[in-house]
């Protein structure tokens, strides 16, 4: 077995150290860190929710999982972002009310931070007014969403009437993402961007700040 799939094996069986050290490893044998996070860590985790989805594991396992990911992901972070490059904007970041699923969200925060953004970063569980409040006490151009459940997908449109209401929607673009939100949602909510992943998230994040 490569090291990747080894690496997506351990993280499915919730084994922190073992995910850790091979993290270690693959970064040492000179993998790319794109490639450790996607064909490695990412993999697992996919795995993780397909068997989860289909009773095959339960909640404690997830967790497990979720603690192993992060794990491995403090070894690529410092090699995911670089450090002292000059801001190219603010962008307040959360997971909106009700979702408690924060790895997808850190890793748009490390990458976003990668390519040169300031990142504040509100956490997981963020109700609507928070977004705004935060957008409007940082001076962001850009306030990031992630959800993973169906169920609080709404909490995006939320945020993105509450700016409309507040008439900021000029002010603050809004850009969503999480695997269970698309392009078209984000139309039908009239939010300014979808990025479906976290590199993707980047690019889109750029193209919003005309860079
Ligand atoms: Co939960 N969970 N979970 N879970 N969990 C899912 C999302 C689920 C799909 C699993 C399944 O059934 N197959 C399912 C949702 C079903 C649905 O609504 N359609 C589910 C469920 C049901 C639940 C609970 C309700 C379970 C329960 O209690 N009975 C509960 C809800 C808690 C809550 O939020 N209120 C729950 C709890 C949990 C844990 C706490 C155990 C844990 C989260 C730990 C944590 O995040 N700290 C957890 C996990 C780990 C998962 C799965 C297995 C993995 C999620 C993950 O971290 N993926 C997930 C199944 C799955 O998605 N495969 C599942 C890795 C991560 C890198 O990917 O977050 O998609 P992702 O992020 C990607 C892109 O989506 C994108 O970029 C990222 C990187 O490329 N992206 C953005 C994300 N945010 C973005 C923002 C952007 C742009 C792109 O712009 C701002």
């Amino acid at each position: 077995m490569d090291i990747l799939a080894e690496l997506a094996q351990h993280l499915l069986s919730g084994d922190d150290q073992k995910v850790s050290e091979l993290t270690r490893q693959a970064i040492a044998a000179g993998l790319p860190p794109k490639q450790i996070l996607d064909d490695g860590l990412i993999a697992g985790m996919t795995i993780v929710g397909e068997r989860f989805k289909c009773h095959d594991l339960y909640l404690p396992d997830v967790l497990m999982a979720a603690q192993a990911m992060n794990a491995g992901l403090e070894h690529l972070k410092p090699l995911l972002v670089r450090e002292g490059v000059p801001s190219l904007g603010k962008v307040v970041l959360g997971s909106v009310q009700g979702d408690l699923h924060d790895i997808g969200k850190n890793l748009v925060g490390v990458l976003l931070k990668g390519a040169g953004f300031e990142v504040v970063d509100l956490g997981s569980d963020v109700a609507p007014e928070r977004f705004v409040e935060a957008a409007t006490q940082h001076a962001a151009a850009i306030i990031g969403m992630s959800a993973l459940l169906t169920t609080t997908m709404p909490e995006m449109a939320r945020v993105v009437a509450l700016l409309k209401e507040q008439r900021l929607d000029g002010r603050f673009k809004t850009i969503i993402g999480g695997a269970p939100v698309t392009e078209r949602y984000a139309r039908e909510i009239g939010a300014d961007a979808y990025g479906f992943d976290a590199a993707n998230a980047v690019e889109r994040v750029k193209g919003l700040m005309g860079k």
